[in-house]
Formats: structure tokens, sequence, C-alpha cells
């Protein structure tokens, strides 16, 4: 017997940074984000002899196998006869969501492949433990989620919108978002600062959002990034994801919004740079990102849907 199932990343335009309850995975702040068609991750659930976890080709390691063993507890009492072998098409824990893209998928596959049918709730409150942001990419488009722990969609106007992904680096992250965050609930003077700031810009953006105010989601969107980092740098000791390449991109992009040209910058756990605009600004934006000497860039358009079964027998 086997399921595959497929996700793709989300990129929060405000961020989750910071959870109020551990064990159920409640954020202090609500976060909102857009589900991009690129960057995806395939999940097989098959049954087998014995519990394996093969990640992009490779056995996984025993840290990540005992992740997605933990996680699949939610599912089922017996682990111990599946596979489960998952395929990004991006390089995993760059700060590219692929903890969200693969959750999502693997939430959605395991509750086909143990037949638990859960409800829209029960399945948000079992994927996010995975990984938080992994709940938004449960949907496409735009999705809200709340800091009481609810998931909303919300019907933007977002259909020429188009982001391109500025690639620095592969590599793996400083430090995983999920002990960066802890870090900076705890040590961070701005912590505090950070959840009011958050709850505050995801009324903003939302309202802009629906009201097609490219303008102010832009300039919501980039403060709110900054914000999040600026709560990570004031940490003890400080974390610091971002690097000379990412101010760089950042500039590029400061230039083309003096000149009129609509487009923002977000990043996340990590150096690479997302940029946001539209349709009819995408090639003035991937034009000064080469001759800026960047060239390798992404580009993907909302997708319409989050995660789903693919095939199943
Ligand atoms: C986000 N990030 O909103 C923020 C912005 C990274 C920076 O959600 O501990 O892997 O598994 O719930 O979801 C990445 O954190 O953390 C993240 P856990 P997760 O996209």
């Amino acid at each position: 017997m086997f399921v595959k199932s497929t996700s793709y990343a989300n990129f929060a335009l405000v961020k989750y940074w910071g959870k109020k309850d551990s064990e159920k995975v409640i954020p202090f702040n609500d976060s909102v984000s857009v589900t991009w068609d690129i960057f995806k991750t395939h999940t097989i659930l098959q049954s087998a002899s014995s519990f394996s976890f093969v990640l992009n080709n490779n056995p996984a390691s025993e840290k990540d196998s005992e992740r997605v063993k933990q996680f699949l507890k939610h599912f089922t009492d017996d682990v111990d006869t599946v596979k489960v072998i998952s395929q990004n098409t991006f390089p995993t824990a760059a700060g590219l969501a692929s903890s969200a893209s693969g959750f999502s998928a693997l939430a959605v596959a395991a509750n086909r492949f143990f037949n638990t049918a859960f409800d829209k709730e029960q399945l948000e409150a079992v994927t996010r433990k995975g990984s938080g942001s992994a709940v938004r990419s449960l949907y496409g488009g735009v999705v809200r989620w709340r800091n009481d722990g609810t998931v909303e969609t919300l019907a933007a106007p977002i259909e020429d919108y188009v982001l391109v992904v500025v690639l620095l680096t592969g590599d793996k992250k400083v430090m995983p978002s999920r002990e960066a965050m802890a870090h900076t609930v705890t040590t961070s003077p701005y912590f505090p600062a950070w959840i009011d700031i958050a709850n505050r810009d995801a009324n903003t953006l939302c309202t802009a959002l629906m009201e097609g105010d490219f303008d102010t989601v832009g300039d919501t969107a980039q403060s709110n990034a900054m914000a999040m980092h600026a709560s990570m740098l004031a940490a003890t000791p400080p974390i610091v994801y971002l690097k000379d390449e990412t101010m760089e991109v950042i500039r590029i992009i400061d230039g083309l919004r003096q000149n009129k040209t609509e487009c923002f910058y977000t990043m996340d756990a990590g150096p690479n740079v997302k940029v946001i605009s539209r349709k009819h600004d995408l090639d003035t934006v991937l034009n000064a990102l080469r001759e800026g000497g960047f060239s390798d860039l992404h580009v993907g358009r909302p997708a319409k849907r989050g995660a789903f079964i693919d095939d199943e027998g």
C-alpha cells in the first residue's frame, strides 16, 4: 500500500517567530503567508517491514528520522511498518521553508495512509506540531495563522503577484528555526515589542492585500521581516542569518522602488532574499538583479492549492 502527496513552500509576509505554547505549537503572534508554486516536497508513504525515512535519495539523519517518527505517532501506534520517502525540489534547511512543505505533505499523506480522517482543525493541530509554518502550506494563496492557533485563507487579489527567490546559498542554516525562535523568546529584550509589531502588521497587511494596496503590502512586509531579524540580532548571543549579499540585494530592491518599480523584499531564517513584485514588473526586477551580479533566480507564482494527495494504491 502507498500514498503519494505534494506540497509547496510558503513564505510569510508577516512572520511567525516565537511560541507561547511549545507543546501545542501556538504562536505568540499572527503570521500571514503566501503559498507559492515553486519549491515543492513530494512524499511517499509505503508499507514496509521496518521504519525508515529517505530524504532527497539518502537515508535521513538520526535526528530527522526521529522527528518524522515522532510526528507519525500522532496518526498511528504502529510506526514501525512504514517507509517515508521525501524529495525536495530545492535546498533543504536553507531558510527556504522545507519544513513547511515537508510536514504539510507528510501530514496529508499520513492522514490518508493511516485512515485517521482528521478534520480541518485536527489536521492543523497535528501538522503544526511537525513544524509551525507547515500549517500554512496546507492551503494555497494567502493564509493567516492566528495567535490562537486557528487558520484562515483570504481571497485576496494576488493573481498577478510574482516571487523571485534570490538564492545566495543552499548551505544549512546557522541555527535551526526552532532553536533560534526559543533563544529569541528567552534572551531578546526586543521580543515583547516584536509580538505587538507582528500582530499589528498582520491586520495592516491583510487589509492591504484585500484592497489591492501593493505599496502598503510591500512596506509592511519589509518592516516586518526587519523587525523579526532585529529581535534576533538583540538576542544573547545574537543570531545573524543575513549576509553581505543579502544587504546588496536589499539595496537593489530599494533602488527599484525609488524608481517606481513596485517590488519588495523579505528574508526568513537564512540569508536568501525573496522579492515579490507583479507580472508587469518582473523583467525589470530580474534584469536589475542580474546586473547586480545575482544569477541564481527562481520565479514562482501563487499556488492555487496547498498540500494534496497525488496518488494512492
Ligand atoms: C515564518 N519561519 O513565518 C518564519 C519566518 C522562519 C522565519 O516559520 O519550530 O520551521 O517547526 O514551528 O515553522 C520557520 O519555523 O518552526 C518559520 P517550528 P518552523 O515562515
